[in-house]
């Protein structure tokens, strides 16, 4: 039988998502405290003590809801229109010309009423000179 995936998805939440993650995260991390005081006396449990905080880190961005994304794709392909599905209105500019071209990062910021777009110094140099 078919699975109708796109159904599926529509009854998914994003807190049930977030608890879940944090869930398998809570496993793994326990897994690697065994490890670490298991392994503490040949050495390689310093390794696993290493996981376990980098779990507990990434345990801590899930539940502030802080994820990193990286949209990568050809020119045109694309990755604006996509993240402007994401976000739910036209964040970036998406058409059939060149748009965003350099590398942009998009930072979710709750104290923002309205979108800033924030150019490096070198780059907007750049522009000027051109
Ligand atoms: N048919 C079709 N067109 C799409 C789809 N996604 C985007 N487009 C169109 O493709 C064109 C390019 O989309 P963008 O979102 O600007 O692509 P991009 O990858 O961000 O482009 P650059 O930032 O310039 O590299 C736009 O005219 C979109 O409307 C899709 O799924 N189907
Ligand atoms: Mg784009």
């Amino acid at each position: 039988m078919a699975v109708n995936y796109s159904e599926q998805l529509k009854k998914v939440s994003v807190r049930d998502l977030q608890n879940d993650v944090i869930g398998l995260l809570e496993k793994i991390e326990s897994l690697m405290r065994r490890a670490s005081n298991a392994l503490k006396a040949d050495g390689t449990g310093k390794k696993y003590a290493e996981f376990e905080r980098q779990i507990a880190s990434k345990k801590h961005d899930v539940e502030e809801l802080e994820l990193v994304m990286s949209i990568v794709a050809p020119m045109k392909a694309g990755k604006s229109t996509i993240i402007n599905a994401i976000v739910g209105f036209d964040l970036l500019p998406s058409r059939a010309a060149a748009m965003t071209t350099l590398p942009t990062e998009i930072v979710f910021n709750k104290d923002l009423t309205e979108p800033i777009l924030i150019v490096p110094k070198d780059c907007a140099e750049a522009f000027n000179i051109t």
